[in-house]
């Protein structure tokens, strides 16, 4: 395994063909807008190349894929985008691919997936934005679809530009796409402007289960099965939530707890102020970013709970 910079890694790319790029599951607009616009990066090449995702992606990012030529091909070149560790390829793609992967494109510093190459800017905002830095070496022309998704990709994950990870270099990034013609009204409407009905009932049922603990500085949402079949909501529908409990005065900790078919909690955490939600999740077995991280809790619920809230206290005190 060898870290390289992004230039680099724009160079190994022109030397391969028929390459396949990976997404984690549950997959989120800045893993799809990475993965999508290197792709049509690479079309615009002359090279074979698609994007696989083991999960069925929400027809809120269709525009992202609208006119990409379908390609078949044997993969020679395997890249993974905004994928942290191997499990989150998915079961299916980790299975096939986990040992086989090129190149490893990526902005969370818990990252631990093995690669032949690893790009890791731990410091960019988004992967989209390191996907731009490969697309402006090759020297290709940004196009309309390429700056839509490079924008959803930084936008998504600031926050819409809000959150402590937001740079200077995720506004010039996104000044330079605005020009381009990036419907960057449009993306940041659909993304942070507007709920599906379903997601307010979901959202609705959720807020109902808000919890406050040690004095307020940590907030609990959870949602469970049950809430998800009673407004219909998708498991995707559930990112947005998990923005809500570190919206509350006060509040250090945020914690989304969405439990899974199988009974474990997935936990989405947010932190405000000098708790790191990465170091918090590693404690618990997951990973991320100093303001955002997730980890997995095995149920019942109560469990689950005990075991997040006797870390967030340390973490807190
Ligand atoms: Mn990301």
């Amino acid at each position: 395994m060898e870290h390289i910079k992004s230039d680099c890694a724009a160079k190994i790319l022109l030397k391969n063909d028929n390459i396949l790029i990976l997404t984690h599951d549950h997959p989120d607009g800045d893993t799809l807008g990475s993965a999508y616009a290197l792709c049509r990066g690479l079309h615009q090449l002359g090279k074979k190349a698609a994007v696989l995702c083991t999960e069925d992606v929400p027809e809120t990012y269709s525009f992202m894929w609208a006119g990409v030529e379908v390609q078949c091909f044997e993969p020679e070149f395997i890249v993974t985008v905004d994928v942290a560790d191997a499990v989150l390829l998915g079961a299916e793609n980790e299975e096939k691919f986990k040992d086989k992967i090129n190149l490893n494109i990526d902005h969370h510093s818990s990252n631990n997936l093995q690669a032949d190459f690893v790009v890791l800017e731990s410091t960019a905002a988004a992967t989209a934005e390191i996907v731009f830095d490969i697309l402006k070496y090759w020297g290709v022309k940004i196009d309309v679809p390429m700056a839509d998704c490079i924008f959803t990709g930084i936008s998504t994950d600031t926050g819409c530009f809000r959150y402590s990870n937001t740079t200077a270099r995720s506004h010039n990034i996104a000044a330079f796409l605005i020009e381009a013609g990036a419907n960057s009204h449009d993306i940041n409407q659909t993304f942070f402007e507007t709920k599906t009905r379903v997601y307010a009932a979901l959202e609705r049922l959720a807020l109902d289960f808000l919890t406050l603990y040690f004095d307020g500085a940590c907030a609990v949402i959870t949602v469970t099965q049950a809430m998800l079949e009673q407004s219909g909501a998708t498991a995707s529908e559930c990112d947005r939530i998990s923005a809500l409990p570190r919206q509350i005065e006060g509040v250090k900790v945020g914690v989304t707890l969405r439990e899974t078919q199988n009974g474990s909690f997935k936990a989405s955490i947010r932190t405000n102020g000098p708790v790191n939600a990465a170091e918090l999740a590693g404690k618990l077995g997951g990973g991320g970013h100093v303001r955002a991280a997730g980890c997995q809790l095995e149920g019942p619920l109560e469990k689950a709970l005990e075991n997040l809230l006797r870390v967030v206290e340390e973490e807190i005190s």
